[in-house]
């Protein structure tokens, strides 16, 4: 059996509890250490923050991060003049546990950069993002070596590339994007060269294109750097601006599964009429809901993708093959998955093959490897239906 097809999100020491817990004590006995689990899902918290100089755009690239624009309700302010002057968190619109932090620009008087990062408090926070608007200055260079001294992890970003293209562009002068492109990078690793930071990757980007330049590279990259961190359920909270995104989170979402379908088929499992197999439909449901939102699929998040990508939202609707698209209420939920019920418990056995642990844990064609089933399906079914969607958005990824 390839070692890919183990779910990861239980390590190998507690699926090896679970094994011998439920060998005595049946069901029963591992239902604390999934319920566990599913509370921390929901309690894990990460704090991304986003600092750099005041006007270098951290409030606009939160909101392009959340798949906002500047004017909706809940957007961090953005604007000209000193906007953001205390530490502001902002809630991911699906998943509640995890913040983007805007901390004030550091080149003001309240804040040098000494006392500023005293007063910041940084430990507090996961990942670290700079972002400047031109080089990057002594301050970003203090910021970027604190962050190391605690072993954090940290992004640099240069930002307003389109104004620097655009310069181009009014002054009439003819240039080569991509050669341009290179020189501000150049000029950005070599400013931090100076000052003893070796080469990194800067990522140049627009906040308003989030689908040009490096933004794609970033929302590719961010994933792996945030998994890295332990804390791999923050790629969820990502847009689904490329399939390259989607496809992260469906490794994700799969190694939730073994555990809602663990927690439907032992945690407070009711008999369904006329199956002799035991469900909590109501776990089942959760987790269906939580993968239509984790994939973009909710009214909100569509709609969000739509003002990005500059197209209706009916435009993106009209190739969703799926009922579970757009708001979708428990009872709704409940109707689909009592009619694939008798088709997953047919094609259990065959599932068994692909789950060893859930095949050797609890027992071939059990409620669970049934449940395993289901959310499978329900899971390819919007993965694909998300895959369609941002390829209608943005034509290629
Ligand atoms: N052209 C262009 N303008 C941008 C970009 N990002 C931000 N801006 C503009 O730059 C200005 C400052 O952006 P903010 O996001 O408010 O900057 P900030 O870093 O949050 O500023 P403070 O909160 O004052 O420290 C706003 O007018 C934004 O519209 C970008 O990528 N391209
Ligand atoms: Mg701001």
């Amino acid at each position: 059996m390839a070692q890919s097809s183990t779910p990861s999100f239980f390590s190998q020491e507690e699926l090896n509890k679970l094994k011998s817990d439920c060998k005595t004590g049946g069901l029963e006995a591992v239902t604390p250490v999934i319920q566990k689990k599913l509370k921390d899902l929901d309690n894990t918290e990460f704090n991304i923050v986003v600092t750099g100089e005041s006007g270098a755009g951290k409030s606009t690239f939160i909101n392009a991060l959340r798949g906002l624009q500047s004017d909706y309700e809940g957007a961090a302010e953005t604007g000209n003049t000193l906007t953001t002057m205390e530490p502001t968190g902002y809630k991911h619109p699906n998943l509640p546990n995890i913040f983007l932090w805007e901390l004030p620009g550091i080149r003001t008087k309240q804040f040098p950069a000494d006392k500023y990062m005293k007063k910041m408090q940084l430990k507090r926070y996961d990942f670290f993002i700079i972002i400047s608007r031109s080089r990057f200055t002594e301050n970003d260079v203090e910021l970027t070596k604190e962050i190391k001294r605690m072993g954090k992890n940290f992004y640099l970003i240069r930002s307003k590339i389109d104004s620097d293209l655009n310069t181009f562009e009014m002054e009439g002068r003819k240039h080569n994007t991509d050669e341009e492109l290179e020189k501000i990078r150049n000029y950005c690793v070599c400013s931090l060269k100076e000052e003893g930071i070796p080469s990194l990757t800067v990522f140049l980007i627009s906040n308003f294109k989030v689908n040009e330049f490096d933004f794609p590279a970033l929302n590719k990259s961010l994933p792996d750097i945030l998994k890295n961190s332990g804390k791999g359920v923050v790629i969820l909270s990502l847009p689904n601006t490329t399939l390259g995104i989607i496809e992260k989170k469906i490794k994700e979402l799969k190694e939730q599964i073994w555990m809602f379908a663990a927690h439907s088929g032992a945690v407070g499992a009711v008999p369904i009429p006329g199956l002799s197999f035991y469900f909590n439909v109501q776990a089942l449901v959760t987790a269906i809901i939580h993968f239509h939102q984790c994939l973009g699929l909710d009214d909100v998040s569509l709609q969000k993708l739509a003002n990005w990508a500059g197209k209706s939202v009916n435009d993106l609707k009209a190739v969703v093959k799926t009922p579970l698209v757009g708001e979708i209420n428990e009872q709704f939920v409940i109707t689909i998955l009592m009619g694939s019920i008798s088709v997953g418990i047919v094609t259990a056995e065959v599932v068994l093959d692909t789950i060893p642990n859930v095949g050797s844990i609890f027992g071939a064609g059990s409620s669970i490897s049934v449940s395993h089933k289901l959310l499978t399906d329900a899971l390819n079914e919007l993965t694909e239906n998300a895959q369609r969607v941002v390829q209608a958005a943005f034509g290629t990824d």
